[in-house]
């Protein structure tokens, strides 16, 4: 049982990301315990304020550090020992597959959403264990990014996942993007099905998806290409797919 809890000031933006599909099911099955806690009713003046004008000046509101802090501790008290609490931040480490997978092996982990310009740093200095982005694009606050990183930990579990559709199997879990896929009808406006697909000849089409995953990858993620490195079949299966190009 992976236990998560989110802090938000919107908690059914979590529920409803996270309640469909693969993550939905796994919800409903009680292979994950997934709970909300909102700033707002740990705000403790009459107004239930969880935002502020920043010092400085400037455009926007800062999010308080009581109301939030408060809902923090609460989690933590809920969730087993050894679980990180996981804020979402444009400023955090990008969140990576390997990221999933560690959050997926632990007992539990809460993540904050935030909201408007961001945190009081002092919430950050006093509760960040880890700090998380999605990528370098701007977001209106961090359930978004929340609902993102559940749905990719909560997939790994174990049982989660039917035996056709493994985890083991994904693009990034051996470094590379995917083939492309096909299926019915054998032809759709004048474009036809790789013939290599239909001789049922599996030990050439694995050949020829990894070539196409080699292929694809140089094209458009080089950066995962020169990390994962190529052995010299690969390297061959490469060369073939780019003299196979049109235009070069
Ligand atoms: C003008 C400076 N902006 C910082 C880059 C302000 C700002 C933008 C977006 C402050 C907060 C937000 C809300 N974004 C998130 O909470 C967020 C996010 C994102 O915007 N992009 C990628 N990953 C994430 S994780 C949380």
């Amino acid at each position: 049982m992976l236990d998560i809890r989110v802090i938000t000031l919107f908690p059914e933006m979590v529920a409803a990301g996270t309640g469909y599909g693969v993550c939905g099911r796994a919800i409903k099955r009680g292979l994950v315990r997934l709970g909300t806690l909102d700033p707002r009713e740990y705000a403790t003046d009459n107004h239930r304020t969880v935002d502020d004008r920043p010092y400085g000046g400037g455009p926007g509101m800062v999010l308080k550090v009581e109301p939030f802090q408060a809902a923090i501790e609460a989690a933590r008290e809920r969730l087993p020992e050894g679980s990180p609490v996981v804020f979402l931040t444009p400023q955090g480490r990008p969140f990576e597959q390997s990221m999933a997978q560690r959050l997926a092996s632990l007992p539990g982990f809460a993540l904050v959403a935030g909201r408007y310009e961001g945190f009081d740093e002092r919430l950050l200095d006093a509760e960040a264990d880890e700090e998380y982005s999605l990528g370098d694009f701007v977001l209106s606050g961090g359930e978004i990014a929340a609902v993102a990183v559940i749905d990719a930990a909560v997939r790994l579990l174990p049982d989660v996942l039917g035996d056709d559709q493994s985890a083991a199997e994904d693009s990034f879990s051996d470094g590379l993007l995917d083939c492309p896929h096909y299926t019915r009808p054998e032809t759709i406006a004048g474009r036809t099905v790789p013939d290599v697909l239909l001789t049922g000849n599996h030990a050439e089409i694995r050949r020829w998806r990894l070539q196409q995953s080699l292929g694809r990858t140089h094209l458009r993620r080089p950066d995962l290409l020169a990390a994962r490195g190529m052995n010299d079949d690969e390297q061959r299966l490469l060369e073939e797919f780019l003299e196979a190009l049109p235009n070069n």
